[in-house]
């Protein structure tokens, strides 16, 4: 796998495999006037950014009759010139065309996300920008999306620039530091550099402090049902989902596994978890479902507990997380007890309504109450790069409180600028690139 090899045009189908109305390959290349000369059998230069109709030939034999526009690099997606065709569905055309195209000696098949590569290798587009490209075809939620878009418009490379910026200046101010006379005030000098990593620290920790909102906002707010066996979880968390994903018994000890479905609420992405009932049991499946029950208490966000009586009550205060639980008498028909914020009953739907309203109440106070910062949204790449970076600052603020001379403080900051790079540029660092680009889809 090599991105940097960009000498080769490059050519996959764009649209996801399958049967359906249209496919498009795209091309990318440096100069792709000939080729286009070539596949439409014209003589003329092409029509940059427009799309006509067009017969398509691979070598002399005509394959489709389709769509194909032409876009003049540097306008174009990737910065070369880029060729598209939109040929008739279901994969046989499409894949005729492409195998036609990959036999002529510079044209290769592109590698997952090679376009979007390139499109970064020619300054079209930073790596941040690149990543949510990836992150909003893979999105499945309104805020998901989003928050995608921001930062494809550069909202976090944007910040990322403004922390740079401020590394370099702090780097330069470094070196002036060496040239002045060492009996000007030095130990002012340090004083300001320091000033200047605090703000930068601020800074840093300002984009970091997103990173529980964007887990958030990546893998969604998971919400369990906990409660004895046979309270009725499975029932509520299908009336919920509007489908029978769980099974329902009388039988105590029904669910013996996690069973997990998405809804969306808010724009937010919810995952309902339903466990098996929790008591103590001699039966070693029942059991081993039982341990997984209280993994997915410590990872839910919200936990909806379902009791029959006060008992109940007393189990879940043992459970010691109050701040995300919600809970609720369940078989209210049937039941009857004080100290539960809500009553509900399947049978005749009594409850439902409270509980939606309850549980937005505790997203919107997961995703926008004041201890969370919902400015940024950062992938785990981003926030291992940057909190690598606080780290170092950290390190460099505590040498110059000690006895280093400042020309190697100097030198620290100056690899600091470099590990900026990392996150919105890291040309010619190989593993970071092919890590990045290889997990979007091909065409893209
Ligand atoms: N009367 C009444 N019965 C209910 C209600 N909700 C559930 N049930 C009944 O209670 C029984 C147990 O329901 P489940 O949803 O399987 O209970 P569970 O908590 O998932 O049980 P386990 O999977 O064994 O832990 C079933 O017979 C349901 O029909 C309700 O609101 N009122
Ligand atoms: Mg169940």
């Amino acid at each position: 796998m090599n991105y940097l090899n960009t000498e080769n045009i490059i050519v996959a189908q764009c649209t996801a495999e399958g049967y359906g109305a249209i496919n498009i390959i795209r091309i990318s290349g440096a100069s792709l006037g000939g080729l286009y000369r070539k596949i439409v059998k014209e003589k003329g230069r092409p029509r940059p950014n427009s799309i006509l109709f067009k017969s398509i030939y691979i070598k002399d034999e005509k394959v489709d009759d389709a769509m194909i526009s032409f876009f003049k690099g540097p306008k174009s997606f990737t910065g070369e010139d880029v060729i598209e065709i939109n040929c008739h569905g279901g994969d046989f055309i499409a894949k005729k065309i492409i195998r036609g195209l990959s036999k002529i000696k510079e044209i290769r098949h592109a590698l997952p996300g090679e376009f979007s590569f390139r499109a970064y290798y020619n300054g079209k587009i930073d790596v941040i920008q690149a990543e949510s490209i990836n992150s909003l075809i893979k999105s499945q939620t309104n805020v998901h999306a989003n928050k995608s878009m921001e930062n494809i418009d550069g909202q976090l490379s944007r910040k990322i620039k403004e922390i740079k910026t401020k590394i370099i200046t702090t780097s330069s101010f470094c070196e002036y530091g060496l040239d002045v006379d060492e009996n000007e005030d030095s130990e002012s000098i340090l004083m300001q550099i320091n000033d200047m990593l605090i703000e930068i620290e601020g800074l840093l920790n300002g984009v970091l402090s997103c990173n529980l909102y964007s887990k958030v906002v990546e893998r969604g707010i998971r919400v369990a049902f906990f409660g004895r066996p046979n309270v009725g979880k499975s029932t509520l968390f299908n009336s919920l989902l509007g489908y029978d994903r769980s099974i329902v018994s009388s039988v105590s000890g029904t669910t013996r596994d996690v069973i997990e479905a998405s809804l969306e609420m808010g724009g937010h992405s919810i995952k309902l978890i339903d466990t098996a009932g929790y008591r103590n049991t001699s039966d070693q499946i029942e059991a081993l479902g039982i341990n997984k029950t209280k993994k997915e208490v410590d990872k839910a966000d919200i936990l909806i507990c379902l009791g029959e009586n006060k008992e109940d009550l007393s189990l879940f205060s043992e459970l010691m997380v109050e701040k995300k639980m919600i809970t609720v008498l369940s078989k209210c028909d049937i039941n009857k007890c004080a100290g539960y914020d809500l009553l509900i009953s399947s049978v005749d739907g009594l409850g439902f309504k409270s509980l939606l309203t309850e549980l937005s109440t505790k997203i919107i106070q997961i995703t926008s109450s004041k201890s969370i910062n919902a400015e940024y949204y950062i992938n785990d790449r981003q926030q291992e790069v940057l909190s690598r970076l606080l780290k170092n600052v950290g390190s460099v603020k505590k040498q110059l409180g000690g006895t280093v001379a400042l020309d190697i403080i100097s030198e620290y900051i100056k690899k600091i600028v470099d590990d900026v790079d990392e996150i919105v540029n890291p040309i010619g660092r190989e593993e970071i690139i092919n890590n990045i680009f290889s997990s979007f889809c091909v065409g893209k």
